[in-house]
């Protein structure tokens, strides 16, 4: 077994997830003045730090995703943000692209820029700590959307990422997201997710990233948030289980899904279901950034400096995740 494919399984292994907490600035910003928080370097890490401390992350989280910003921090214990997630027993990770851009030749699209100089980023970020990446690529669908150009570009940017971070002995995840804003159907949504993913194997074979020292982070099929067409949760996990089983090599050791605005409960209910109905080898689980916190920020805007009753909140999702990631989760755990 390759040292990635190690790193891989290890994120991945029983029912553990990974912590996308890798909001840039401008996000974390929205979600911070969301909750009526002031969006400060300080302020940031204070609540990243009370979610990474909390015990839940020793059990379910696997990997965090940290920004740039983050993964150069100290916690109030004077220690660097990587430490105290390796100490909870967890992998440090980290986003390298530098954001979604507008795509020149189809000005509607976006194309996610940062690879210039990424081999010496990645060297920097290896050296603090991570020990595998994210590179997210957004797509939106409509009629005439994705289009070719989107899809080529931002596939070829994907694979040159990977094969990048394999050389600095890191584990690529490949994050192509298809959004769910929009009036598309399910079926739009499983026939565009089908030939992004197709596209995005195609070049990360191209440019000989080993198959089993990525991961992939998915969308999950799932209708326009503005769409009539109405699927159920059971068709949302056989819908797409059938898109990763025609698209995705069986070398890939492990799918973690994002949850692209869903609610905390329909992005668990939905991977437990993908777990209940799996029949590949794949190892499914989750890779969400609001689906994991939003309810814990809200609480912990309330008195930012009582972390007790947030880790409890985000205790109890990454709990609730890791037994959906083995198809052990129901409803009634909840309460
Ligand atoms: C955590 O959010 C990430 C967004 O970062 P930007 O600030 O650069 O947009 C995002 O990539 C995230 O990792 C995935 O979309 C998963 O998050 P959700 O909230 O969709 O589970």
């Amino acid at each position: 077994m390759s040292e990635l494919n190690k790193i891989a399984l290890k994120i991945l292994e029983k029912g553990r997830g990974i912590l996308a907490a890798d909001e840039s600035n401008g996000t974390m910003t929205k979600r911070l003045e969301g909750v009526k928080i002031l969006s400060t370097p300080e302020n940031r890490l204070l609540f990243r730090e009370t979610l990474f401390s909390a015990s839940g992350m020793t059990k379910y989280i696997g990997g965090v995703i940290l920004y740039d910003e983050t993964i150069r921090q100290k916690t109030s214990k004077n220690r660097m943000i990587p430490e105290l997630i390796s100490e909870m027993g967890s992998t440090p990770g980290i986003k390298v692209d530098t954001g979604a851009k507008v795509l020149a030749g189809s000005p509607n699209e976006k194309i996610t820029e940062g690879l210039d100089g990424l081999r010496e980023r990645l060297k920097e970020y290896y050296k603090l700590g991570a020990r595998f990446t994210k590179w997210r690529g957004v797509y939106s669908i409509s009629k005439n959307y994705p289009s070719k150009l989107s899809i080529q570009s931002n596939a070829h940017a994907l694979a040159r990422y990977s094969a990048l971070v394999q050389e600095t002995n890191m584990v690529p995840i490949v994050e192509p997201e298809l959004l769910m804003d929009g009036e598309h159907s399910s079926r739009e949504c499983f026939s565009k997710t089908s030939e992004v993913i197709k596209k995005c194997f195609e070049e990360l074979i191209l440019h000989k990233v080993d198959l089993k020292g990525i991961l992939l982070k998915p969308n999950m099929i799932l209708s326009g948030n503005k769409s009539k067409d109405k699927i159920s949760n059971e068709e949302v996990a056989k819908l797409t289980l059938k898109c990763l089983k025609n698209s995705v090599p069986s070398e890939v050791p492990g799918i973690a899904f994002l949850s692209g605005g869903q609610s905390e409960i329909e992005a668990t209910e939905n991977l437990d279901l993908i777990n209940k109905y799996n029949d590949t080898d794949f190892i499914m689980s989750f890779s969400y950034g609001r689906a994991l916190q939003q309810s814990a920020l809200k609480y912990w805007s309330k008195d930012i400096h009582n972390s007790e009753g947030s880790q409890q909140i985000f205790n109890h999702r990454a709990k609730m995740n890791a037994l959906a990631a083995q198809g052990k989760w129901s409803k009634d755990l909840e309460n």
